[in-house]
């Protein structure tokens, strides 16, 4: 069936950490693909989450708010985030009405200024400040962002009339991924960022980010999944915290990872965590590309 006016391409949203990118790409796309948290540089990967609607299917790229690099791992997230506007149809600029500009929004808009891809502003977090004025994000902008809107991307506020713009950016072209598909991830993957997103909520400070979670075994049997994990850290001191007293921190990790999993996949989904340390993992090349990193 060939439509025409079918509608397909790629867009993606760059930002400063903590702004709600993956916040506004899970209410685009209308399932919870990509995990947040109220800590700045929770996403560590490029997750495409595709759109699939009558009229057209566009696959949202989220990326790693991309900071200067401190360890390894950030020049890692660096590099994806320049990789993720390669051959894309539009360019969502996002930041907050809270902080907007910082010079992070400064140097991320100077750099979009190069770059001959359409851009569309998104001020994100309007419900949270009743009295903005629009001029003052708006004069900030450089030629090379078209438009700008301000939303909430937890409220919604905003996201139907931010979809229809975006929509006009989007080229005839028929589907790229099969209708069905939601990313283009394996589910493993989202087992993996499950139980990571409750690791970023429920411990502080150094604990997520020393962490990275591998899935071992991934296996259908009874009419459930069952997943083996293991919780990579950075040090032996980092293992108590995690564990908790008599295991309740790690059965916490693990109820919060099998319900957002079975809610996900639709099917009972049983987790089994170990934990385990690889000194400095986030610095080391060969442990990075062990944990998944290219
Ligand atoms: N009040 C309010 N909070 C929001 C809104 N959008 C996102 N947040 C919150 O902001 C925090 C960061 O959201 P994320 O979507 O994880 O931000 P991100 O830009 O993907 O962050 P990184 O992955 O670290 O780069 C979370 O606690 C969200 O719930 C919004 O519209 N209003
Ligand atoms: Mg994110």
């Amino acid at each position: 069936m060939d439509n025409p006016q079918f509608r397909s391409g790629f867009v993606t949203i760059l930002g400063k950490p903590n702004t709600g990118k993956s916040t506004l790409m899970n209410r685009l796309i209308g399932e919870k693909l990509s995990i947040t948290s109220p800590k700045p540089q929770t996403t560590r990967y490029n997750i495409k989450g595709i759109l699939n609607r009558d009229d057209c299917q566009i696959v949202f790229i989220d990326t790693p708010g991309y900071l200067k690099p401190r360890y390894k791992l950030q020049e890692k997230m660096q590099d994806l985030w320049s990789e993720s506007y390669k051959d894309v149809d539009l360019i969502l600029f996002m930041s907050d009405i809270i902080s907007f500009p910082t010079d992070y929004d400064l140097e991320v808009l100077e750099l979009l200024k190069n770059i001959p891809i359409p851009q569309i502003a998104v001020f994100n977090k309007i419900d949270l400040q009743k009295d903005y004025s629009r001029e003052f994000f708006i004069n900030q902008l450089p030629e090379s962002c078209s438009k700008a809107f301000f939303i909430s991307a937890t409220r919604g506020d905003g996201v139907p009339e931010l979809m229809e713009a975006m929509l006009q950016f989007i080229p005839y072209h028929p589907p790229y991924y099969s209708e069905e598909q939601l990313s283009d991830l394996p589910m493993r993957f989202f087992a993996q960022e499950f139980i990571r997103e409750a690791i970023f909520n429920y411990f502080s400070q150094e604990i997520p980010y020393s962490t990275a979670v591998l899935v071992e075994k991934f296996k259908e049997l009874d009419d459930k999944i069952h997943i083996d994990a293991v919780i990579w850290l950075e040090r032996e001191s980092q293992k108590p915290i995690i564990i908790g007293k008599n295991g309740a921190g790690l059965a916490k990790i693990r109820d919060y990872a099998e319900q957002q999993l079975t809610n996900f996949m639709g099917v009972p989904v049983m987790v089994h965590l170990w934990v385990k340390v690889k000194p400095k993992w986030r610095k080391k090349p060969s442990d990075l590309k062990e944990l998944g990193f290219k």
